[in-house]
Parts: C-alpha cells; structure tokens; sequence
C-alpha cells in the first residue's frame, strides 16, 4: 500500500504494513535543522506604519544599538539567525566612516552584519529614480551609494550587497524604459566591478510600489538579465511578497536554480500586494512549496550551496520581537515539512505519472506535525523548545519597553 512517508516508513513484520519509523524522522528533521540559518532584518526591530502613519510601540528599537541587542535575543533564543541586514542609509548613516561602530556591536552582542542593503528610495534626489534618473548627475551619486554599499560589506566581511530599485515611473510616456535599462545595465556591471572576492550582488525585483505605472526591475526576468549582464556574481534576490496574485513563485524559484542565479530570498506573506506579513501566516503551502524546490536541488546536486535566506517583514500591529521569533520558527517548522519528502519515491511517482500518489507524498509530507520533533532538536542542541514561551519568561520585552518607552513617546507617528 502506497504510504506518504517513503524512507521514512518501516515495514510492520506483523501485518506487513508500512508504518512510519519516528527514529528516521528525527534524524531527518535534525539533519535539515541544523543547516537551516536565516537573516533577521534590522528594520524589523524599528518603528513603521502604512502610508497612512506610523504606530508608534513603546518596545520599538531607536538607534542601531537597540537593533542588534533585538536580534541578540532572537538569536539566543532561536539559535538560528547569526547575521543582520542593514539597511545603508538608515542604519550607517555616514556610510564607511559607521563600520567601526558597527563592528564594535558585532562583537558586544555575536550577531555579525548580514547583506548591506544600498538605499536609494528617499533622498530628494532621488524623486525621478537612482540609477535609472535622467540625470546623469543623479545616477553617478546613485552609483557612488552601490560602490559604498561594496565598501562597507567588505570591511564587514558580510557576503551579500543586496539591491532593491524603487525606480519606475507614474504615468506612460513619462520617462523612456529602453534608456534607464541602459542606465541600470552600466551601473550594475560598475558595481559588480567592484566586488571582492566572496561576495555577492543581489537584485531584488518588484512589479510595483512605490513607481505605479512601470518599475525598471519589475520581475525576475529583468532581474535575471541585469544580473547576468553585471557578471558571474551577480544573482536574482526572490522576495515572496513581490508578485502578481497568482504567480506560481517556486517555478521561478526552479528556474533561477536550474540556471544557476538564485542568490537569495527575502521571506514574508501577504494576502493583497506587498503586505509584509508574518512568513506562512497566510500561505504556508506556498512557502513549504518553495523549501521543496530546494531541498531538490540540495538533494540532486551534492555541492549545491542553499541560497541566502532573509527575512523581510515589517510589523506595525504585532510586536516586533516577538513577530520576529514566530517567523523563525514558522520557517524553522515548514523546512523541517519539506524535508520529510522522499524525493527518491516522488520522482519514481512522477515519472510514472501516478498522479495521486505523487500528490499524497508530497502534501502527505506538508500535513505532519512537527512542532514537537523541532522543540526536541532545540531542546539537543541546548535551546528552549519554545522561543516564543522562553521569550516570555525571559522578561526582555518588559525591560526594553521600559527603557525605549519615553524615548518611543517623543517619535512623531504623522506623516505631515
Ligand atoms: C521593498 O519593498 C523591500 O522589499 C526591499 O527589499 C527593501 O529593502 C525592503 O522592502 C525594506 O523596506
Ligand atoms: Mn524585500
């Protein structure tokens, strides 16, 4: 009788059923766990709203001090997210000259500095694009800001200069597409240019916002081409929130494997556009379909590296610490899920063409729960079994709101 579990089933010597075996499944989820790392966001820890205002929380991280003390204790507690993204202008204000600050937090709290992201989305300049602007006075001091960003990820030894592109424009006929691709080419490959050794260009594309009519990296295929066009190390950034209703992300994610170009992902769900939602919260079939598509490509090439997995969110209702370790673990539990496929007996079903039994090994895989089986490995590898309880128990959330709480009170929350 066909079973969901595969190799993970044991065959019953009485009744000769298949059974699963829970030992196999331990050592699996383990196996999955262990190299399973994701990088928290510093702007995660901050203050933000919608366009409408922002919502002020007393628990709210203020200077860049404060941030990584917040992903300290999410690493602590989870085990699992040793690096954060910084964010260029928000978090290293005066750019190269912040590194020994920042290094100085590297080594106070053990959380080192992930992807530098450049940010070229406020500055008045900015108004009519960065490196796409008509001006060539404009897309040189945007192109300085990508050569910083290599800069500052070099002295920080941090592997990836993760780039999203507000440029687009409202209105047709407003601005010429064919001379901003140009642009946009130009700059990418000056910038790639510019990397050291080991590390990495990420391009992040979007379909829309804030640009309304086109945005110059609008999906994956424009992603794709400029990052070929800049060189060998340049990738696609995937985030799961920039996408059409209905788009099928994991056959972009097996394409942009199979051609070898997926750098990374920035993780989070949504229900209408890019909502910045809670990972899985939403979709969580969708995020497991993903883990799917790279645990094969782990399981049929022995040397496949995983892609940089980040976490991109922003809670205005949730509090923020605590939405930061629910995600962890909600990624943490639909990895472990997609592990559990047999990818031997799937194939073989695929082939085959047996349909339903192809489609019950894999969703068969989707419904197990494995919320006890991850607590055990947090519990092996000396962590708490629930980071969301511990964090609880441990109280940071009341200390760092009576610490930030005046400070949090004096933030304005209008945007006018
Ligand atoms: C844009 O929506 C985005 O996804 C980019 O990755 C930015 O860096 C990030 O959000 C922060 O707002
Ligand atoms: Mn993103």
């Amino acid at each position: 009788m066909f079973h969901w579990c595969g190799d993970l089933c044991t065959s019953d010597s009485v009744d000769n059923e298949e059974t699963v075996n829970p030992e196999a499944i331990r050592s699996r989820i383990f196996a999955a766990l262990d190299s399973f790392h994701i990088e928290i966001p510093s702007w995660g820890f901050a203050n933000t709203g919608t366009r409408f205002g922002k919502f002020i929380q007393s628990a709210a991280a203020t200077t860049i001090e404060e941030k990584f003390a917040d992903a300290a204790e999410v690493n602590r507690l989870t085990g699992a997210t040793p690096t954060v993204a910084l964010h260029v202008l928000w978090d290293m204000p005066n750019g190269i000259a912040d590194v020994p600050a920042i290094e100085a937090l590297v080594k106070a709290t053990g959380v080192r500095a992930g992807s530098i992201n450049p940010n070229m989305f406020q500055e008045a300049d900015y108004k009519f694009g960065s490196l796409c602007n008509p001006s060539a006075e404009v897309r040189s001091k945007a192109t300085q800001h990508m050569l910083d960003s290599v800069a500052i990820g070099k002295a920080l030894g941090s592997a990836e200069v993760s780039l999203w592109l507000s440029d687009g424009s409202n209105y047709p006929g407003t601005q010429s597409m064919r001379r901003r691709i140009g642009w946009l080419q130009e700059a990418l490959q000056t910038t790639h240019d510019a990397l050291a050794p080991g590390q990495t260009l990420l391009v992040e594309y979007k379909p829309f916002e804030p640009a309304f009519y086109h945005t110059d990296i609008g999906d994956w295929g424009m992603a794709l081409e400029l990052a070929r066009g800049a060189g060998p190390h340049a990738k696609v950034l995937v985030d799961t929130g920039h996408h059409f209703l209905g788009t099928n992300i994991e056959q972009i994610v097996a394409w942009l494997l199979q051609v070898g170009a997926l750098g990374g992902f920035h993780f989070n769900d949504r229900k209408y556009a890019d909502d910045d939602l809670t990972l899985g919260s939403i979709d969580p079939y969708q995020i497991f379909r993903i883990f799917h598509e790279l645990l094969y490509q782990q399981h049929s090439s022995s040397d496949a590296a995983l892609p940089a997995f980040m976490i991109d969110q922003s809670h205005n209702l949730k509090g923020k610490v605590e939405a930061m370790i629910q995600t962890v673990m909600t990624a943490q539990e639909l990895y472990a899920k997609a592990a559990l496929i047999d990818q031997e007996q799937l194939a073989e079903l695929q082939d085959s063409c047996r349909l339903v039994e192809a489609e019950e090994c894999f969703r068969g895989a989707f419904w197990q729960d494995v919320r006890p089986l991850v607590g055990e490995w947090r519990e092996a590898r000396g962590l708490a079994a629930s980071p969301l309880e511990a964090l609880r128990q441990s109280g940071y959330v009341e200390q760092i709101t009576t610490e930030r709480k005046d400070k949090n009170a004096r933030a304005g929350s209008s945007y006018a």
